[in-house]
């Protein structure tokens, strides 16, 4: 390739995932006496060259040194400078030599990972205005949950604290670099940022890193997928990825492959998403009307179903003992999982109090702290049923660090629905697992109870106080 005195334009080089090396060497000149650049550097790891080699002229134009750098995971930054040398000098065993770093690649890289297929960076950008939620520590170890549910292997983490969001490029595209070679060094597959990100947003860091770049929403609708069973579930989730991808696909994508298939493209069941534009339109034109229809089918049988029994639903953060709850209550056998979104097609079961009649309780999809808008969407038609509950239990996981913040996020959701006259009892979950002072003061609370779900602790109170809230005038 010819380019001019400054650079060369290099031809697009498909990321090339069966080898670690790509088998190329990169040699070229640099017309004044300079050494390899850091552009130059940064292509060696971004394209995993075998080499990179650049040849320096003397005043007569002849070749005079050479400056050559390779790959090697071992060093801090990735690559390794060797020292310049006379053009005359070549290595000879070249071969030899790429072999055992692509041996050394290989190591680093089934010491690092379980499953290399799916291995993820993390990337938490954090504006002051975020932190006030929540904190960052926090944040990103609810991304990491995630990712473990969504059997992603996470292989770094990187936090960086800025200001304000750069609009393009979230963090700056010589950071978005940085990352990217962090990426390369890590053998990572994937970008997942802790945030949505934007459509322009998406695809400029999916330029700059050549990678797929996810965020956290995708990691949460692709949870949802695998989770769902029902009908209504699946055809829920399949709209919100498909919405989600829409304003991602531009008419001609080359970033398609990087939007779809594998994490983040998984739809519901086996099925993987569709792709191109005009078909997802239409598709969500056909989940829109089936869902309309069921939505109709719920309507008319709850108006059958009438309000002779009264529901208590279930409510709170994910993972935070719902199921658990229902199942100890009602001695059923509804899934539980020390995982985030187990439940995506609620349960109801039935409860006899020893003096009153039947009750329903009702198990829900569990919330989580900014809810992504298309999920909200996603969850609305599940949780219209808590409109008609009488009684919400609000059950919070006590031994969690994080209880207050998850707890707010909880009430924020609740209030953004039309449920404000429902009475709440605030069930604090798993006190086998703190002190007994704790236990103590949470209980001292209006409307608090703590319990352990698994081990039925303070049950009979629990009942008591929801006996006594659905049925104040029998108290007497
Ligand atoms: N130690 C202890 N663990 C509990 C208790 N209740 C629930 N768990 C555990 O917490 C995890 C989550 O329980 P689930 O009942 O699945 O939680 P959930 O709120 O339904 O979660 P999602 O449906 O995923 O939102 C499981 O591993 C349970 O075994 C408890 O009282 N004590
Ligand atoms: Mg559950």
């Amino acid at each position: 390739m010819v380019g001019n005195t400054h650079s060369i334009m290099l031809p697009k080089l498909e990321r090339n995932r069966s080898t670690r090396l790509r088998g190329l060497r990169l040699v070229h000149t640099h017309l004044k006496e300079e050494a390899l650049s850091k552009e130059d550097l940064s292509d060696l790891c971004l394209l995993r060259l075998d080499y990179i080699t650049a040849i320096t002229i003397d005043s007569s134009g002849l070749p005079k040194l050479i400056h050559s750098a390779y790959i090697l995971p071992t060093s801090s930054n990735g690559y390794h400078l060797e020292s310049p040398c006379n053009f005359a000098k070549l290595p000879e065993n070249f071969s030899e030599q790429i072999e055992y770093l692509d041996s050394l690649i290989s190591q680093k890289q089934k010491k690092g990972s379980l499953n290399t297929e799916n291995g993820a960076i993390l990337v938490g950008v954090y504006t002051p205005e975020m932190r006030q939620s929540r904190s960052t520590e926090a944040s990103i170890k609810e991304l990491k949950e995630l990712c473990r549910t969504a059997e992603v292997n996470v292989i770094e983490t990187v936090i960086q604290k800025r200001s304000s969001l750069d609009p393009i490029s979230v963090l700056g595209s010589g950071k978005a670099q940085e990352i990217a070679l962090l990426a390369v060094q890590n053998n990572a597959e994937l970008i997942i940022f802790d945030l949505e990100l934007s459509p322009a947003q998406a695809k400029r860091l999916s330029e700059i890193c050549e990678l797929k770049i996810l965020d956290r929403t995708q990691i949460i609708l692709d949870i949802f997928a695998k989770n769902a069973t029902t009908r209504d579930g699946k055809l829920q989730v399949e709209l919100a990825q498909l919405r989600y991808l829409k304003g991602r696909l531009s008419e001609k994508d080359d970033n398609m492959s990087r939007l779809t298939g594998g994490i983040g493209g998984r739809g519901p069941g086996e099925t993987k998403l569709e792709i191109g534009r005009r078909k997802v339109s239409q598709r969500i034109k056909g989940l829109e009307k089936e869902l309309t229809q069921l939505k109709k089918r719920r309507i008319l049988n709850r108006t059958l179903r009438g309000k002779q029994v009264p529901t208590v639903s279930i409510v709170g953060y994910t993972n935070s003992g719902k199921s658990t709850l229902l199942n100890s209550l009602t001695n059923s056998l509804v899934q539980t999982q020390d995982k985030l979104f187990a439940t995506l097609d609620p349960r109801t079961r039935r409860l006899r109090f020893p003096k009153e009649k039947e009750i329903v309780i009702a198990d829900t999809v569990g919330f989580i702290h900014d809810l992504p808008k298309e999920l909200s969407r996603a969850f609305s038609a599940t949780l219209e049923e808590l409109i008609d509950a009488t009684l919400l239990l609000h059950c919070i996981d006590a031994s969690d660090p994080q209880c207050n913040q998850k707890l707010l996020a909880v009430k924020k959701i609740l209030s953004e629905m039309d449920i404000a006259h429902i009475p709440v009892i605030q069930v604090y979950n798993k006190c086998d697992l703190i002190d007994k002072e704790h236990i103590t003061f949470l209980n001292s609370e209006a409307n608090n109870i703590c319990i352990s779900a698994k081990n039925k602790n303070n049950f009979k109170s629990l009942l008591k106080i929801m006996e006594q809230t659905l049925y104040p005038s029998s108290e007497n």
